[in-house]
């Protein structure tokens, strides 16, 4: 009896040595992303749509990634993020030397990595290009990894709750599907993503107003976010996609902004709700993309405004708020450009005065 406990106990130590070891070594390694529809690539045959670039059915259709950061110089991995229904001839070069001039890249992989020199900042350059006219072809994102032992920054360490790398279905995502990459940013593909009440977003972004910075969570479209607290600095906060949850989510510091709706999202609908927003420098909700957003039972301490409509845009949106405590808020709940955008509002309690409610040229109409 006691000789098994002895075994199975020197079997217990040396599989958790072991396990904190790969993890460790896991930490060492830096990465960076480099997002395909980020605005300072350039794009020919090919267009932003929902986080990704959609190439169109031409030869030599290419996304030129600009400005590309890496976490030190010298080699590197490169592995993009992509979806393909059909397979293509790509060509890549990078820093101006051809990495590959036409290699078949399957349409049963959704990644595909390639080793590469890089110099160290951000100060590179990728082009990604397909050969052929191929219908269906789509680049989320690279990835660059380097070992981490030449020096600059290190990859983001996950705090416990700030959990790390992928799932497919696990305890702290709930029933959702997720994957965090090397900015820290949780990235929800399906579900709902339970955050259980811990924190995420400590090691996301610099706590600055700069807009490059990565989101804490990106909720692709038909996915739900719950129950957790999002803690400075934050960065952009969550993204949303289109037909969104965000409830119960607590940010004690908000970022860049907490919630936006970037330009190349789907659009849709978007429900926030039981959701508390303090020190917003600026804005709390961003919305750059025709949508519908329900805001029901939040509270916002702190704020340049609640909701702001991307400054000059036209587009519609629709905005039913019922239930919302606002103190701090310094110019409106809602400020927007567009005379089609339409807040349907009730139950609001709000420290500016009702005739400082609503800001441009929005209608507001009392629910
Ligand atoms: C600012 C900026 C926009 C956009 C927006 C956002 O309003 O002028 O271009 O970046 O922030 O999405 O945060
Ligand atoms: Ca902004
Ligand atoms: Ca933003």
């Amino acid at each position: 009896m006691k000789t098994k406990f002895k075994v199975a106990l020197t079997i217990c130590v040396t599989l958790a040595v072991l396990s904190s070891s790969l993890f460790i070594a896991t930490l060492n390694a830096a990465s960076s992303t480099h997002e395909a529809e980020a605005s300072s690539n350039n794009l020919k045959y090919a267009s932003v749509s929902g986080g990704n670039v959609v190439f169109d059915n031409k030869k030599d259709a290419y996304v030129e990634m600009k400005k590309v950061n890496s976490p030190s110089s010298g080699n590197a991995t490169l592995t993009f993020y992509y979806s393909a229904s059909n397979s293509f001839p790509l060509e890549l070069k990078v820093n101006g030397s051809t990495i590959c001039s036409k290699d078949t890249i399957s349409s049963s992989s959704k990644t595909v990595s390639y080793s590469a020199n890089m110099n160290s900042g951000s100060d590179n350059k990728i082009k990604f290009k397909i050969r052929e006219a191929v219908s269906g072809v789509k680049l989320d994102k690279v990835v660059i990894s380097t070992d981490g032992s030449s020096s600059g920054s290190t990859s983001s360490t996950s705090t416990p709750s700030d959990s790390s790398s992928t799932s497919s279905s696990s305890s702290s995502g709930g029933s959702a599907k997720w994957s965090q990459d090397g900015d820290g940013t949780i990235t929800v593909t399906s579900g709902v993503f339970d955050g259980g009440g811990k924190s995420y977003g400590s090691n996301v972004g610099d706590g600055s107003q700069s807009e490059s910075q990565p989101a804490v969570f990106e909720l692709e479209k038909g996915t739900s976010l719950k129950n957790c607290k999002i803690v400075p600095p934050a960065g952009d906060g969550i993204h949303v996609d289109g037909n969104n949850t965000v409830s119960n989510v607590t940010f004690t510091d908000v970022g860049e902004d907490a919630i936006s709706m970037r330009s190349g999202a789907s659009g849709g609908k978007v429900t926030v709700e039981d959701c508390s927003f303090s020190k917003a420098d600026d804005k709390v909700l961003q919305v750059n993309k025709e949508s519908t957003w329900y805001l029901y039972d939040n509270t916002v301490n702190g704020a340049g405004k609640v909701m702001r409509q991307n400054g000059g845009k036209t587009f519609k949106l629709t905005v039913y708020i019922d239930g919302l405590k606002a103190t701090g808020v310094k110019e409106a709940i809602v400020r927007s450009d567009s005379s089609n955008c339409t807040v349907y509002y009730k139950n609001i309690s709000c420290n500016l005065s009702q005739s400082d409610w609503w800001m441009g040229k929005l209608t507001a109409k009392s629910w």
